[in-house]
């Protein structure tokens, strides 16, 4: 199998973002953000494949959750497809043209060093918790939409706690603070989760609809409509809140509040067999489902504006 047919450790991927930015100088770069609560680096590669004035972009991060494997497999998946085939594939070559795009290949980097060194199931950053002996802040309820409401806990031993107040973990407090300096370009959100295969959007936070609620549900629509053409494979899809259960506090919530009003949050394979363990031979598909969901509706923003 090739490299992006594996999963790999914390160091490998810090290998992997050195080198290939390295290979390739004029397209993609590292732009660091901040480091974690164990103050490991957060890395986003920037790539961009040509200058236009008024360049819009997209933002993709992985590895919010960190026993969530598929996904920073997703984020590697997506530059190695996007530096391979730009010029050869019809579609990533007129969104790299209209867009430059950030990756965030892992998120929560202290969590996902500890799934590979102690426990496999860990979810949360690994940050200590003031007045408990317990660890971790689950960073997709650690942002500013209603934070710690309904669907979220203040208790820190939960594997949905909120944290302390909004943005108090240093690694959502990274990926706002990027986003609120390039809310301007940046109109297209998605976050990549496992499992479950479900393509959302917001608002988790609240029953209450999207302003443009009737847009992202047919951008959804399209792009789960061409998974399953091209796979065989069904996703389902909505609103998060009425799609899965109320769960305040989201980062694509959070960045669509801001005014990113393309935000999504793709769960990928599988439907439970496997879970959070998705055996390495699924990679190729699962990331190819999500790649053909990101383009379709990458496509259908530059589309629209
Ligand atoms: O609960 C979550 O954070 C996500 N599901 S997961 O099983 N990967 O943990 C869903 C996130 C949907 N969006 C928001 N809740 N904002
Ligand atoms: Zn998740």
């Amino acid at each position: 199998s090739t490299f992006y047919e594996r999963y790999h450790s914390l160091d490998d991927i810090y290998y992997w973002i050195n080198r290939t930015t390295q290979e390739h100088p004029t397209t993609l770069s590292t732009i660091l953000i901040g480091s974690s609560s164990e103050k490991r680096p957060l890395y986003v590669l920037k790539l961009s494949l040509n200058d236009r004035p008024n360049k819009k972009a997209m933002w993709i991060d992985c590895g919010i959750h960190a026993r969530e494997w598929i996904s920073p497999a997703f984020c590697l998946w997506f530059v190695q497809h996007s530096l391979s085939f730009y010029n050869i594939n019809h579609d990533i070559t007129s969104i790299l043209d209209n867009m430059d795009v950030y990756i965030l290949p892992v998120m929560n980097p202290d969590g996902y060093h500890y799934t590979w060194t102690t426990n496999r199931m860990w979810r949360k950053n690994r940050s200590t918790n003031k007045g408990s002996n317990c660890i971790g802040v689950d960073l997709n309820r650690n942002f500013d939409a209603n934070w710690c409401t309904e669907g979220a806990s203040p208790e820190p031993c939960t594997e949905i706690y909120c944290g302390a107040f909004p943005e108090s973990e240093p690694e959502s407090q990274a990926v706002a603070d990027f986003l609120r300096s390039h809310k301007d370009t940046v109109q297209l959100y998605i976050s990549i989760h496992s499992y479950s295969q479900m393509l959302l959007f917001p608002y988790s936070c609240t029953l209450e609809e999207a302003e443009n609620h009737s847009d992202l549900l047919e951008m959804a629509g399209a792009a789960v409509q061409k998974i399953r053409r091209y796979y065989r494979n069904s996703y389902r899809y909505g609103a998060g809140a009425k799609t899965i259960y109320l769960a305040p506090g989201g980062s694509d919530d959070w960045a669509y509040n801001l005014g990113i009003k393309y935000s999504f949050t793709f769960e990928l394979q599988d439907r439970g067999r496997y879970g959070f363990l998705l055996p390495p031979s699924f990679i190729p598909q699962a990331c190819n489902e999500a790649l053909i969901g990101v383009k379709t509706i990458a496509l259908k923003v530059i589309e629209k504006t």
